[in-house]
């Protein structure tokens, strides 16, 4: 049997996300009206890469990294710092972010973490309630392959 039919045929694929999700109290994040210099300090203290965007009643509306804050600042000749405070998080994030409803089952989190680090949980209002990384998703495959 192949890797992707034990998984099939296995509970593992039946999991609920919730289970496997980092709380939101535990995820860095920023807002859309941040300047960039508070987001640059987020992602640089956190040791993060990339980390949601949220808005004021904590939906989802994007993500940002150090890679497009550093290209937005970049100038022909030199790193124009002084744009760090001009622009805010919504002039540089980018909108498209995964996500999933809580109830959503860990077969479609395995999908989109093929393609995405990380997958944003929100609650049937669409508010964020934490993340799903791909971290998370390997362990719990590495756990069932160990049991097994
Ligand atoms: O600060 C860190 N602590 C720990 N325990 N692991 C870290 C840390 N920084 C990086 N890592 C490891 C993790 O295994 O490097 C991987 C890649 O990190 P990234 O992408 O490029 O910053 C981490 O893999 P992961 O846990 O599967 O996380 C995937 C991505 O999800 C991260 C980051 O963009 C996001 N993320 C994870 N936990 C987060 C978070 N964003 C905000 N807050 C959190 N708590």
């Amino acid at each position: 049997m192949t890797l992707l039919q034990t998984l099939k045929n296995s509970q593992v694929m039946d999991n609920e996300i919730q289970e496997l999700m980092v709380p939101h109290e535990r995820v860095a994040h920023v807002q859309l009206k941040n300047p960039l210099d508070h987001a640059l300090l987020v992602l640089i203290k956190s040791g993060y890469t990339a980390i949601p965007v949220l808005d004021t009643d904590y939906k989802v509306c994007g993500q940002i990294g150090k890679a497009q804050i550093l290209d937005s600042i970049l100038g022909i000749e030199r790193m124009e710092m002084e744009r760090l405070h001009d622009y805010k998080v919504e002039d540089v994030m980018t909108t498209k972010v995964p996500r999933l409803n809580k109830d959503e089952t860990f077969g479609k989190a395995l999908m989109l973490s093929i393609n995405h680090p990380f997958v944003c949980i929100e609650d049937d209002d669409k508010a964020f309630i934490g993340l799903m990384t791909r971290r998370s998703i390997l362990a719990l495959i590495h756990r069932y392959f160990s049991k097994s």
